[in-house]
């Protein structure tokens, strides 16, 4: 049985052309379905349905053998235990720091101000404030960070960016880039080797599937 671990919405979405390529259907829709163990039109492939978060660890122990996850998600997780051998170029957004319309971070870097940044993405914040020599002090949220430079939780968020629309209805800017975002396949490494026949193929016809 090989087990891929996905999480709803946008992921499951862009996954399901590449799954299609594998030649691989889910047999129910994980937004009407409340199974969090689908079955697929192949008796040996189950898709489990997780938080996106939860993908890498469900990989790493083994729980699922193949799985999908954003590089925001594996630079949080740190990516122990994972193979991660494409880039699959979906899901694709970008890793900024934001901030209020009014707020002057340009100064507030310039003058060694001690920034309070919130964010999910602790790891990522530490390791891109730390590069630039800014001193900070990171909050960590769950989500809906955008709320928290309106309500003087912060001065800045580290925040995902897509189509830029919440950050516009909600008064605030984009002031740094720190990386490009997209999901990648990520493959237990113990798995890779004893399921290599099964899995092999699939990589194949995934890696033949993505969209450059
Ligand atoms: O929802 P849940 O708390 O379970 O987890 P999640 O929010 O991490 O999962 P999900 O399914 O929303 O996102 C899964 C993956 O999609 C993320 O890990 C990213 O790799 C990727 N992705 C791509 C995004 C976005 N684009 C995105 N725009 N994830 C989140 N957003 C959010 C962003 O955080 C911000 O609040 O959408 C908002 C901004 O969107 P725009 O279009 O208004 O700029
Ligand atoms: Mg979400």
């Amino acid at each position: 049985m090989i087990t891929i671990a996905l999480s709803k919405g946008r992921i499951f979405e862009e996954t399901l052309p590449l799954l299609d390529a594998a030649g691989i259907a889910a047999l129910e829709d994980p937004e009407s379905s409340r199974k969090l163990i689908l079955p697929t039109n192949r008796a040996d492939v189950r898709l489990i349905i997780v938080r996106a978060s939860d993908v890498p660890t469900y990989v790493q122990y083994g729980a699922a053998d193949l799985g999908v996850a954003g590089k925001d998600v594996l630079n949080e997780h740190g990516g122990t235990g994972l193979y991660q051998p494409l880039d699959l170029n979906i899901a694709r957004c970008r890793m900024m720091v934001a901030v209020r319309k009014d707020f002057d971070y340009d100064s507030a870097v310039r003058q060694g101000a001690r920034l309070r940044v919130a964010t999910k993405y602790v790891q990522t914040a530490r390791a891109h404030f730390a590069a630039k020599g800014v001193h900070v002090d990171l909050i960590k949220l769950y989500g809906s960070m955008e709320l928290a430079p309106l309500v003087g939780l912060s001065d800045a968020i580290v925040d995902l960016v897509s189509s830029g629309n919440t950050l516009k209805a909600n008064n605030l800017k984009a002031v740094e880039h720190i990386a490009d975002i997209s999901s990648r396949l990520v493959v237990n490494q113990a798995a890779l080797k004893l399921k290599h026949a099964a899995i092999q193929p699939m990589l194949d016809a995934f890696a033949l599937a993505i969209k450059k």
